[in-house]
């Protein structure tokens, strides 16, 4: 490997700087060059080029006016790629609205589910996929898997929406390529090691979901927010890099590729996630496995993207491998960014440990939740969320 183009650095390298030396000064430096820079290297040596949107037709194949128990409306809506040939997987997206809600547009959770929608609830409404991959056996066909885990009816009591779709629709989690999008979205204009990897093509699938959701006539397009739990959590933390139209991103627990830095990471380091997960990030990142110091950004930079918008980091402080304290440095290191933007970023330290600290002056755009939890979401956790979503989505 020549290492000429990757100069070693223990330092983080710095985020208000171009590629040419000359210094980020305005928010139009950062906005028009130093963002795209940012984007094309994140994309280029981590996580593969995100592929163009792709037209779909939107076709809502159920809707159930009574779900949960009357509180909301289940749309299930398949998106069909029209460009792409006929064999092409569908995306299977659920779509629960509240019933109740304040006047005026709702806003909306996404996230990505693990193993099919009907495992989000344990609602009898929502239809049971069984023909895509899904890790946990046990879950496969069941019914409500993981409702304690999604908490839609918490979700739903607050007035907002939830949206889901299943990982597998776009990319198994596997080094398998054959299956999914992949075969379809590859490009023969993308050299081999910057292919879309898995995490960028569950990214693609959440950005086609926001395209539908955001012509919803019901919800409100500047209020789309993006959830992820762990290896999902750096799938929302890379779509909302990419994509201005989230309002809020919550990388739950997003660890090594998310949240946390790579450089002297004493959890889960970049070696051991390439070599366990080799097919989450795209082939260039594994030269990085013991040479932290030579990537050319760190986790940081893919924070910074988010800027000027929500970014919640929340934690547990029992889930240590998912390297809570070099997350809080990330937010500290991209509050600049927020400040050249003109916002708050963060208040104090940035770290708060109970839900009942998000109130008005004491919270900012950027915030660690961290919570006496292990590595699960949960209610307490969704209740810190929805507190600050009420209090920092826009009106
Ligand atoms: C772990 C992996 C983490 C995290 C986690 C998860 O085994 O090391 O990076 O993504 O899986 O997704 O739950």
């Amino acid at each position: 490997m020549n290492w000429d183009a990757y100069p070693e650095s223990t330092a983080l390298p710095e985020l208000l700087k171009l590629q040419n030396g000359s210094p980020v000064k305005t928010p139009e430096d950062w906005m028009k060059r130093r963002r795209p820079e940012l984007q094309e290297l994140i994309q280029r040596e981590m996580f593969g080029y995100l592929p163009a949107p792709q037209p779909f037709t939107a076709t809502v194949t159920k809707t159930v006016p009574d779900a949960l128990a009357g509180k909301a409306t289940l749309k299930e809506i398949r998106l069909k790629f029209t460009q792409l040939p006929p064999e092409a997987p569908e995306i299977r997206l659920a779509l629960w609205i509240p019933n109740r809600h304040p006047a005026g547009k709702i806003p909306v959770f996404l996230t990505l589910n693990y193993c099919g929608n009907a495992n989000v609830t344990t609602d009898p409404h929502t239809t049971i996929h069984t023909d895509r991959f899904c890790s946990k056996k046990e879950w496969i066909g069941q019914r409500g898997g993981q409702a304690d885990f999604w908490c839609v009816e918490q979700v739903i009591d607050r007035g907002y929406a939830l949206a889901t779709y299943h990982e597998s629709d776009t990319k198994a989690d596997k080094n398998e390529w054959n299956d999914g999008l992949f075969p379809y979205l590859k490009s023969n204009q993308v050299p081999a090691g910057s292919q879309p990897a898995t995490i960028a093509l569950w990214a693609w699938g959440l950005l086609r979901c926001v395209d539908q959701l955001a012509q919803e006539p019901q919800l409100d397009p500047w209020r789309i927010c993006l959830l992820g739990h762990s290896r999902r959590g750096k799938t929302v933390l890379f779509a909302a890099a990419m994509d201005e139209r989230i309002a809020l991103v919550v990388p739950h627990q997003s660890g090594t590729g998310g949240m946390a830095l790579s450089r002297e990471n004493n959890q889960e380091t970049v070696e051991r996630i390439n070599r366990v997960f080799p097919h989450w990030f795209c082939g260039e990142f594994k030269k990085f496995g013991g040479n932290e110091p030579r990537i050319p950004f760190d986790q940081h930079a893919v924070a910074s993207l988010v800027a000027p918008r929500l970014l919640l980091d929340t934690e547990g402080d029992q889930d240590a491998w998912a390297n809570f304290p070099r997350s809080l440095e990330t937010l500290q290191a991209v509050n600049p960014v927020w400040k050249l933007l003109g916002k708050t970023g963060l208040v104090g330290s940035g770290l708060i440990t109970s839900v009942t600290e998000i109130q008005p002056g004491k919270v900012g755009e950027l915030l660690q939740l961290r919570l006496p939890e292990k590595h699960t979401l949960t209610k307490e956790f969704w209740t810190g969320i929805l507190n600050y979503a009420d209090l920092m989505l826009p009106e």
